[in-house]
């Protein structure tokens, strides 16, 4: 009997133990997570034959241009995450406020999602490949009630489960419930995700490092001289270092989770704060990067431990590879 790769639904049945509170719910919330990222992945495929490509002609709360895919893509998954009881609200980068689910229907759900379900969609337009990004936490308010903002807001170090789906050359998930790495890859041909890439490991030290050098006279001097460190001549250490900067946040992480490498956003005069939300894209995939060996800050603290204060909120960004986001610490004067 030849061999198959064991399916996602398989792997987290085996693996029930590793989620809290269990009696399959995770699985439940992560098939719905499943079933849309197919359905998104479907639409993705096909973008260039129907009418979704573009702008969608309106702004999201960030004030930035919100493309038709986004929105698809933001009502596949409330829809898929709604129709299983177990979540009681969702917060998204499409959406100024969560929302909450219906309340009889959702009555004794424990869980909250907040997700960006497809970061770098500007790339969509130029077939640059796209990511869907996912934090799980435990509500806080109690079940029965209706989700509270405070259920939206606990630090990362609460979350109970996250990951991202990457749509490239194939489509990708890639998830932690705190005991590890594990990334499926989706089956066109049977629309089932098969464990690809059983326990993920980040190099501590690696050779790529991605970011907006066009933004470089716009960074703090401690952000130019880690730039200029990673560009010097330097045998003994392999530098100068290759700078792949993708522009879609999933796809560089990505590959700096398999190939050892650091991705930063910093803060600067065009981003005050840096760009990357702290709730739905540093929180997640910092409990990713931290379960594979990695580490992943603000610059100084850790991402995990910082207290969201509102679910928009910017931090600066520094993930990957640890040894090189302390390198990039030291010269940030942490
Ligand atoms: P910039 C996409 O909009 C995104 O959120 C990330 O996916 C990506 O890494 C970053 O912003 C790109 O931003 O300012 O370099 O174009």
């Amino acid at each position: 009997m030849q061999d198959r790769a064991i399916t996602l639904g398989e792997f987290i049945i085996e693996n029930q133990r590793d989620f809290p509170y269990a009696s399959g719910e995770l699985s439940q919330l992560l098939s719905s997570i499943k079933l849309a990222s197919k359905i998104v992945t479907r639409e993705i495929r096909k973008a260039g034959l129907t009418d979704i490509l573009g702008a969608s002609g309106v702004e999201n709360v960030q004030g930035e241009t919100q493309m038709k895919l986004d929105d698809i893509a933001n009502d596949i998954f409330i829809k898929a995450l709604e129709a299983r009881g177990i979540v009681c609200g969702l917060a998204s980068e499409e959406m100024e406020d969560y929302i909450i689910f219906d309340k009889e229907k959702h009555v004794d759900s424990k869980y909250v999602v907040l997700t960006d379900p497809l970061d770098g969609s500007s790339n969509i337009d130029v077939n640059v490949s796209v990511g869907t990004i996912f934090s799980i936490f435990r509500r806080v308010s109690p079940v029965g009630s209706p989700a509270t903002l405070e259920d939206f807001l606990q630090p990362g170090n609460k979350q109970i489960a996250a990951g991202y789906v990457l749509y490239g050359s194939s489509t990708m998930l890639v998830y932690t419930t705190g005991h590890g790495v594990n990334g499926f890859t989706l089956e066109p041909s049977l629309g089932t995700f098969q464990l690809s890439h059983p326990n993920m490991i980040m190099p501590v030290d690696g050779k790529i490092y991605s970011v907006n050098t066009g933004n470089y006279l716009k960074f703090p001097d401690g952000v130019k001289n880690y730039i200029t460190y990673c560009q010097d001549v330097d045998s003994e250490t392999n530098r100068p270092y290759t700078g792949r900067y993708i522009g879609s946040l999933v796809s560089d992480f990505h590959r700096n989770l398999l190939k050892g490498g650091i991705y930063f956003y910093p803060e600067g005069t065009n981003a005050p704060s840096g760009k990357l939300r702290l709730t739905y894209e540093c929180n997640p995939l910092a409990f990713i990067a931290e379960q594979a060996g990695g580490l992943a800050t603000d610059g100084h603290q850790r991402i995990m431990d910082i207290q969201p204060e509102s679910l928009h909120q910017r931090v600066p960004f520094f993930v990957g590879s640890t040894n090189m986001v302390k390198k990039a610490m030291s010269f940030l004067g942490s």
